[in-house]
């Protein structure tokens, strides 16, 4: 009977800390047209397996993405080719990071981690940017790929992008 109610207890607990818990940035806004650096917290393995590869995909107008480094864990860059160059440091560039990848590494389910990187953000108050977020934990895999409607709560989606949005200090 005690066994049977700490176990239940246990189900309830992992429910509720899950919809909470995801993979969410530390700070989920940040100024528009600026440098800023982006963390990101995955709090949970698959299906209780351990997180073995974190992708994150930039959303449009996302540039200057320079990943850091996790200790344990490697990283590649995808790059995207733009449809219309854009100008950086005044040259014109056709691609860009489109996403950043930590593989060869491991973490348990029951822990979190890490993974930060920086980059322009553009300069768009009000906008949210949906990062979309593959895991993968050896054979399983979860995709953070629901984006909400832009005034909708992204929190009530299944499995939720994590975002960041552009939120000026002047209120414009
Ligand atoms: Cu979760």
């Amino acid at each position: 009977m005690l066994i049977r109610s700490i176990i239940g207890l246990a189900v309830i607990t992992q429910i509720a800390g899950h919809a909470s818990a995801h993979v969410v940035f530390n700070v989920d806004e940040a100024e528009p047209g600026t440098f800023h650096t982006a963390q990101l917290r995955v709090m949970h393995g698959c299906e209780g397996q351990p997180t073995d590869h974190v992708r994150i995909v930039m959303p449009d107008g996302v540039t200057r993405v320079t990943p850091r480094v996790v200790p344990g864990w490697d990283i590649s860059v995808e790059m995207r080719t733009l449809d219309e160059p854009i100008l950086l440091h005044g040259f014109e560039v056709k691609q860009v990071v489109g996403a950043l990848i930590w593989s060869g590494g491991s973490f348990p389910d029951f822990a979190y981690e890490q993974f930060e990187f920086r980059a322009m953000l553009p300069d768009d108050s009000g906008r949210r940017l949906d990062f979309v977020v593959n895991q993968g934990c050896g054979d399983l895999r979860l995709d953070w790929d629901d984006i909400a409607a832009p005034d909708a709560d992204p929190w009530a989606l299944e499995e939720p992008a994590p975002y960041i949005t552009l939120t000026s200090k002047n209120g414009d």
